[in-house]
């Protein structure tokens, strides 16, 4: 035990527990990850103790001798993995980094396009109680009712009827490619930039196996721990022509000191990202959302748009005659961890809707391939089939714990 189990023991032994939730269960949150033991070390470092509000060379404070090598290897890092002419490391989250692209691109009142939330949106692209939404006119696009995938004539028909300053492209909960070209068509046609929110598929964009937004879009912004495996934080990149504007929104518009020891971790986790095995890594984690698709939609499960190009899968768990609220606890008592989900054009509630969100990413990260996944999907199956059954649900969360075992979680020993 280190100092913390002396001088706190209450969030020591809340962090041990932690620790064993995350070694002994499936996490299968589509946006979550762990990161290596590398990142927390950078992350848990004195960096943390540094303020150095401004960037490098140009700081208000002294002493950044240190921090500026640090933020000018992220930067340069980034700039090699996603290319493009600036790039802005310290956002401390993905929401903030999305504010800095509004307040770079956008004055009060300015009309933009987004995905609707309920179609597999994120919170920042304009959800009326998200300050996107109350500081900006959002329309909102969706996806077609039969194909489930983004709906482009709409699109251009309110690009057109509207004419948005900005078009957000991205999703949180799209389990499709999502062609960004297409969206810069419209964006050029109307006389709109173009903002990508790529958090989801970053680390599938860094290893090329997604469309890249970074050519055709005016901003791209990301989180760093999804699919990319870093800290939990963002980064915006951007065309050299905005790249004043926006360092000014992010700081003093945004935020103040910009927090070193994370973005020691974002440069850390860059370096690992341009390594060949990490494309070998995101390619894994694409075939294992496929066989995983593929194994539920075999048992009678409805996937949106019938599959998956990425790292997740919308499922409808109503067939099963069930909501996704019974179905997340159901998989929670498993030790199978997911979240419920809208899926587009639900009748349901947001607190209990018709669908759950599953991702691979993590599971991957442990090293389990296809195999582990068709038996996962048979324990889903199974679960949801009888979630009132305490043996099934007891016999399915032995068995998890058994397949955990096998699987070490990076950086995270028991
Ligand atoms: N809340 C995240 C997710 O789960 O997708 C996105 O920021």
């Amino acid at each position: 035990m280190g100092d913390l189990g002396t001088v706190d023991p209450a969030i020591y032994q809340t962090i041990q527990a932690e620790k064993r939730r995350q070694i002994d269960g499936l996490e299968m949150i589509a946006s979550e990850n762990y990161t290596s033991a590398a990142v927390m070390e950078a992350v848990g470092s004195c960096l943390t103790n540094k303020y150095a509000e401004g960037y490098p060379g140009r700081r208000y404070y002294g002493g950044c001798e240190n921090v500026d090598v640090v933020e000018e290897l992220a930067i340069a890092r980034a700039k090699t993995l996603f290319g493009g002419e600036h790039v802005n490391v310290q956002p401390h989250s993905g929401s903030q980094a999305n504010q800095a692209v509004y307040l770079t691109a956008l004055a009060p009142g300015d009309v933009v396009l987004g995905l609707d939330l309920a179609h597999g949106g994120h919170l920042t692209h304009g959800m009326k109680l998200n300050i996107s939404g109350k500081l900006y006119a959002f329309v909102s696009y969706g996806v077609t009712r039969d194909s489930q995938r983004i709906d482009f004539d709409q699109v251009a028909r309110l690009a057109r009827e509207h004419r948005p300053k900005l078009i957000v492209a991205g999703a949180s909960a799209y389990p499709r490619e999502i062609p960004h070209g297409k969206f810069a068509e419209i964006a050029r046609e109307v006389g709109a930039r173009l903002f990508v929110d790529m958090a989801h598929y970053a680390g599938l964009v860094a290893a090329k196996l997604h469309d890249d937004p970074v050519p055709v879009a005016d901003f791209v912004t990301s989180t760093t721990h999804k699919t990319l495996r870093g800290p939990r934080a963002g980064i915006v990149i951007c065309r050299g022509e905005s790249a004043k504007d926006l360092d000014r929104s992010v700081f003093p518009g945004l935020q103040g000191g910009p927090l070193m020891h994370v973005i020691a971790g974002k440069a850390v986790c860059f370096a690992e990202a341009l390594r060949p095995e990490f494309r070998q890594y995101a390619r894994a984690v694409i075939d294992n959302a496929k066989v995983l698709a593929d194994c539920l939609s075999g048992g009678g499960l409805r996937l949106v748009s019938g599959g998956t190009d990425n790292h997740l899968m919308l499922v409808d768990v109503t067939p099963l005659g069930l909501g996704g609220k019974i179905a997340e606890a159901t998989l929670d008592h498993c030790g199978i961890t997911v979240n419920k989900n809208m899926i587009p054009y639900d009748e349901r509630k947001p607190a209990d809707p018709s669908g759950i969100r599953i991702g691979t990413p993590a599971l991957t990260t442990r090293g389990m391939g296809p195999d582990q996944m068709r038996q996962i999907g048979e324990w889903i199956l199974r679960a949801l089939r009888h979630p009132d059954d305490a043996s099934v649900i007891a016999g399915i969360r032995s068995a998890v714990r058994e397949l955990c075992a096998n699987f070490r979680v990076p950086g995270v020993s028991g």
